[in-house]
Parts: structure tokens; C-alpha cells; sequence
């Protein structure tokens, strides 16, 4: 490369070159001058904190069709490419140097071989387009938990989502000097056809894990694109082990208890199993819905939401379900809904609660009832995996702590899957190691439409987390196991399962139900109620969730109801703890000895039962 600055100097205009040299980094300044050269836009804007420069990416987004304005003030709708609805799994890959092997379980690619790909994609991929330099704060800013993180894209939709899911770090990335700590994320939507990517089959998301960089093409749903969402998660990963911290696929919210205390938990749930719904509940308070970062602070276990915003599950968002949300997505305000069904300049989705219209426009274009694609598949009228993207300062329940540069104190984790028959609805762990162990990394889950590929197959997923583990699972469980050691308590940990199912196929469980089982959580942390023991852990007692029940729902819970939800399920946990201890036996090649033990102490009780 021609030395960076004159290439800055002859690519940027004054006031984009004055903006981006006004933070003094020089690591920063190669790096956009590298990727100015290789992508060639027709021209680069350097966007900043301001409100001037904020606007002008929503306008943008509207100008090139990106997004469209919807009736609601405020409201857009963008659509992402029939085919590109989801997270690639298989084109995601970390981009590892030649030797080094973290298991087959992680989708790598060569370094070398990776980067002349990724590289031979993004050449001349901007030309005729214009490039923004983005800078944002994972975390609360101006404390220990922040990262820095900047990312060039050609997408203004990819800026207004992150405008919405993000602090913004312009301001930051000034005042921190040259410092080369920060994450880099390179994306590029690639040659457009009728507003979406039209090269999907040249879709690559490769994570370059020691320079903390991603890359991503010839896509724009916001899983492959917003970097700073499950890419930079990945990356945080591998920083946090390296000093001594977690980053999780994790809710975390208040509680509130009796007497006007508030306790906060972190939730791992993976992908569309209820996570932000959990979130969400009314009468509760909302941090975050999807990615924490926690960390041992003078004892204390501590977390922060890294994002401000969701980009949340719209399927199934109704007033009856989720009426904090509902309210959000049904007032003026800015929101963008994406792969949405659109008649008459409204939003429409399945589950809504509300008939849908027989035709109208979305992800595959015009659409009307019984249209089929070219596979001959019917094509729904919202995508299931559509999205809306909303700020959390515009839910009704929003926590005041949000951006607490401290975080907030975690007296609670909780993991839950989708499983028809094997957990029950709410049980405590006897311990943290046992906890960690038999509800977070045994967790399963049968999968959603998040992610391409066959729904409804039970798969392994500690902590919700496998699908963004960067380093040998072993190690990532043992950090887990861990984390207690620097604390002067432990926090409890919780298994959930909202998807039990009876002989006919239908859920045992009520939507709201969650909402008890969070109390009782509540009350469990403090004390303040009993457990029965069992050979899996500590359930409630019957008694407790009647009056819960009655108090929280206004409902009269059964024994009956208690009986069949909380059966112990002997047969179902043996061949869990058999399939489990065969993944890590086989597949993990650096468990740790405790997690055998711990499997092998709970076989020997459910075989005593
Ligand atoms: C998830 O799928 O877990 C999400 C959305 O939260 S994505 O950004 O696609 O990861
Ligand atoms: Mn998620």
C-alpha cells in the first residue's frame, strides 16, 4: 500500500478526512485506507457522535432503498434477500493459522487461504457505492467493560441498525490515543439487485480471532452483518479468557421482589427459545435480551448489557403475549421491521394476534396468499425469523441502570432450551459447578428458524453459547466453572424449559408461566422459600408456585398441573446424561475431569430413584 495517509488524503473529502484524522490512531488510519483501496467506494463518510450525522445514515437507508418508510412515524421496513433470511453457520468461519486446531467443532478456514478469498471478494466490491466509517462502545461506556469497536460498511442499513443496537463511540475512539485495542469489522453488501444482495452464494463471514477483525460479504441479514452483534461476541470470547472475565449469549433483567428489592439475573436461552420474551416481562425490568459481558468485580459477579437496543424474534409478538413490545412496535418512534409482510404502508406478521392481509408486498416481493417460490414451496406472508429493531429506551420497562458503567450485580443464571420431554419447567442447581455443568453445558435444544437448515432436531448447546465459542470448549467450560473462584459468594443457577410437551404433542406449560418461575427464582436467592430435592436438582414446592400462581397470574395452579410438569423424568435424564457425556467424551478433547464426575454423581442418584 501507497503510505496510508496520502491514500486517505486522495480518497477522502476535507471534511471526511478532517473527521476520521481527529482521532489520532494510526492502526485505525491503516486499516481504513487499506480497505478504501481494496473496496474502492466511490466515496467514504466518516460518521461521528452527532445528531447531524446519526440522521443522515436514516436518511440514507431511505434514499437508496434500503429501507422504506412505513405509515407509522418513524416506523421502516427493510427486506433482506429470499435466501439470505438467517445466520450462516457454514459460511461463517474463523480464519486460523496453519497448525493451530481448536477442534472440528469450530468452522475454520486456513488463514492465508481464507484472507485471499475474503479478500479477492472485496475487491472493487464498493465501486459506484459509498463507504461508512462507523465507530462504536460495546458495553456502557467510559468503563472496564467497554470495547471499542469501529466497522466500514457500504450498507446504511447495517449503520441505522447499529444507531439503534449501540452506544456510539465516536467521541471514545478520540479520546483514547492510539491505542490498538479495539474491534474492526469489515462488511460489504455486494452487488445489489432490486435493493438485496444478489450474490449470496459468494455469502462469507470469516472472523480473524488474533486481530480481532470480521469480515462479511455479499450479505445483509443483520446476524452475517452487523459485526458488533454475534461476531464481535465471538471475538469477546477469546478476550475475556485471556483476562480472566465471561462474554455470554445472555439476557439480563431485574426482578422485583418483595419489599421493593430488585435482584438480576443472566439468562442464556439459545435463539428463538423464549430469551427475549423472558426479557420482557411485564412488572419486571429489561438490561439486555441477548449478549452480556460479566465480570468478577471486588467479589461480585457483575454484568452489563453490551448493546442498547434488540433486534428481536417478531413472530408471535401480540398484545396478549408480550404487551411491552407490542406497545414499542405500535406507537411512533424508530423502529425497523424487517422481512415483515407490508400492505398499505403497515407491518403484518405471523402470530400478530391480527388478520393478515392476502397479499401485499415482502421478502420474496410481491406477494399474495398461496404464492409459492421457485422451488415450488409455499412462501409465507412474513418470513418466521422477521425481526424488528428498536431501542430499548423506547420499552416501558426499561431498567435506569442500563448504562451503568459498574454493571449491575448478578445474583442469578439461567439456562433454558426447547425441550419437549426431558427438564422441568424451573429447577435450581445444587451448586454453581453443578449448575454450570448439568443445566449449562449439558444444555440441548430442539432447533428454530434463526439459523439455515432443518428445524425441530435436538441439538447439543451449552450455555446457548455454541455457535459463538471461539476457543476449545473445554477451556470455555472450565472458565465458566471458574469465574466463582474470584467471588466472595455464588451466585444460584437455574434450568428452564418453557416447551415441555404431554403425550399429544401440546405444551404443558402456559406463556406466562415464566413469569412464576422467575419469582420463585427471586425468592430462592433471597432465602425465602424451600426446595424439594431431587436427583437433578431442587424444585419448587408445590405450595410456593400455588400462591405465586395466584398472586402473580391470578391463576389457581392444580396439584395435578404441578404433578405432571414436575414429574421426574428418570428415563429421558439418563439418556440426556448419556448423550451429553458422549459429545464431550468423543468430541471435546480438553474436558474438564469435573464434568464427568458431576454427570456420573447425577446418573448414580436418577439410577437410585
Ligand atoms: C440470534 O439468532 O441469537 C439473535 C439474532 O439474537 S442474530 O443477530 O442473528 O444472532
Ligand atoms: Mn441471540
Amino acid at each position: 500500500m501507497k503510505n496510508y495517509d496520502d491514500v486517505l488524503k486522495s480518497r477522502l473529502d476535507d471534511e471526511n478526512y478532517r473527521k476520521l484524522s481527529a482521532i489520532e490512531n494510526s492502526r485505525l488510519h491503516k486499516f481504513v485506507a487499506e480497505y478504501v483501496q481494496l473496496c474502492d467506494p466511490e466515496s467514504v463518510s466518516v460518521i461521528t457522535d452527532s445528531q447531524e450525522d446519526i440522521d443522515y445514515i436514516r436518511q440514507l437507508s431511505i434514499r437508496n432503498g434500503e429501507e422504506q418508510k412505513l405509515a407509522m412515524e418513524g416506523h421502516t421496513v427493510h427486506f433482506d434477500g429470499y435466501n439470505d433470511q438467517a445466520r450462516d453457520k457454514d459460511k461463517t468461519r474463523y480464519l486460523l493459522e496453519e497448525g493451530v486446531d481448536l477442534g472440528d467443532r469450530l468452522n475454520s478456514i486456513e488463514k492465508s487461504k481464507g484472507l485471499e478469498e475474503m479478500h479477492s471478494l472485496l475487491s472493487g466490491i464498493m465501486q459506484g457505492k459509498q463507504m461508512l466509517v462507523r465507530f462504536f462502545c460495546l458495553g456502557p461506556k467510559n468503563s472496564q467493560f467497554s470495547i471499542p469497536a469501529m466497522q466500514l460498511t457500504d450498507s446504511a442499513y447495517v449503520g441505522h441498525s447499529e444507531d439503534i443496537l449501540y452506544r456510539h463511540g465516536y467521541e471514545q475512539f478520540r479520546s483514547m490515543g492510539d491505542c490498538d485495542d479495539f474491534f474492526r469489522i469489515v462488511h460489504s453488501a455486494g452487488e445489489l439487485e432490486e435493493g438485496v444482495s444478489k450474490n449470496v452464494d459468494k455469502r462469507r463471514i470469516y472472523i480473524d480471532p488474533d486481530e480481532s477483525i470480521v469480515y462479511s460479504a455479499n450479505t445483509q441479514y443483520a446476524g452475517n452483518t452487523v459485526g458488533l452483534k454475534k461476531l464481535s461476541l465471538r471475538m469477546a470470547i477469546r478476550k475475556a479468557d485471556k483476562e480472566g472475565w465471561l462474554a455470554e449469549h445472555m439476557l439480563l433483567m431485574g426482578v422485583n421482589g418483595p419489599g421493593g428489592r430488585r435482584s438480576y439475573f443472566c439468562g442464556a436461552y439459545p435463539s428463538a427459545c423464549g430469551k427475549t420474551s423472558t426479557a420482557m416481562i411485564p412488572g419486571e425490568t429489561i438490561v439486555g435480551d441477548d449478549i452480556a459481558y460479566l465480570r468478577p468485580i471486588n467479589g461480585e459477579l457483575r454484568a452489563v448489557n453490551v448493546e442498547a437496543g434488540i433486534f428481536g424474534i417478531i413472530r408471535d409478538v401480540n398484545p396478549e403475549d408480550d404487551p411491552i413490545i407490542w406497545d414499542a412496535l405500535n406507537k411512533p418512534g424508530e423502529v425497523i421491521f424487517s422481512n415483515v409482510l407490508v400492505k398499505d404502508g403497515k407491518p403484518y406478521w405471523l402470530g400478530m394476534g391480527h388478520e393478515i392481509p392476502e397479499s401485499g408486498y415482502n421478502h420474496g416481493g410481491e406477494w399474495f396468499k398461496g404464492k409459492k417460490d421457485d422451488k415450488g414451496a409455499e412462501i409465507s406472508p412474513s418470513h418466521k425469523n422477521a425481526r424488528y429493531t428498536v431501542a430499548l429506551a423506547e420499552l416501558e420497562n426499561c431498567d435506569e441502570n442500563l448504562n451503568d458503567p459498574a454493571g449491575l450485580p448478578v445474583c442469578g443464571v439461567i439456562y433454558g432450551g426447547r425441550d419437549s420431554d426431558t427438564s422441568v419447567p424451573v429447577e435450581q442447581g445444587f451448586d454453581w459447578t453443578h449448575g454450570i455443568i448439568t443445566k449449562g453445558a449439558s444444555l440441548e435444544s430442539e432447533t428454530t428458524a434463526a439459523t439455515l437448515g432443518q428445524e425441530g432436531v435436538r441439538v447439543f448447546q451449552p450455555m446457548s453459547n455454541i455457535d459463538f465459542v471461539s476457543l476449545p470448549l473445554g477451556r470455555y467450560v472450565q472458565n465458566n466453572l471458574d469465574i466463582v473462584e474470584k467471588l466472595d459468594g455464588e451466585p444460584l443457577v437455574f434450568g428452564t424449559n418453557y416447551f415441555l410437551k404431554d403425550e399429544s404433542g401440546g405444551y404443558l406449560n402456559g406463556m406466562h408461566d415464566k413469569r412464576v418461575w422467575l419469582k420463585w427464582m427471586e425468592l430462592r436467592v433471597h432465602g425465602d422459600v424451600g426446595a424439594v430435592e431431587r436427583p437433578t436438582g431442587l424444585i419448587p414446592e408445590y405450595e410456593d408456585l400455588k400462591s405465586l400462581f395466584k398472586e402473580v397470574l391470578g391463576k389457581e395452579y392444580t396439584k395435578e398441573d404441578y404433578e405432571r410438569q414436575f414429574a421426574m423424568r428418570v428415563k429421558e435424564n439418563l439418556a440426556k446424561i448419556n448423550r451429553i457425556e458422549k459429545i464431550y467424551r468423543e468430541s471435546v478433547s480438553d474436558t474438564p475431569q469435573v464434568l464427568f464426575d458431576v454427570l456420573q454423581q447425577q446418573r448414580k442418584r436418577l439410577e437410585e430413584a
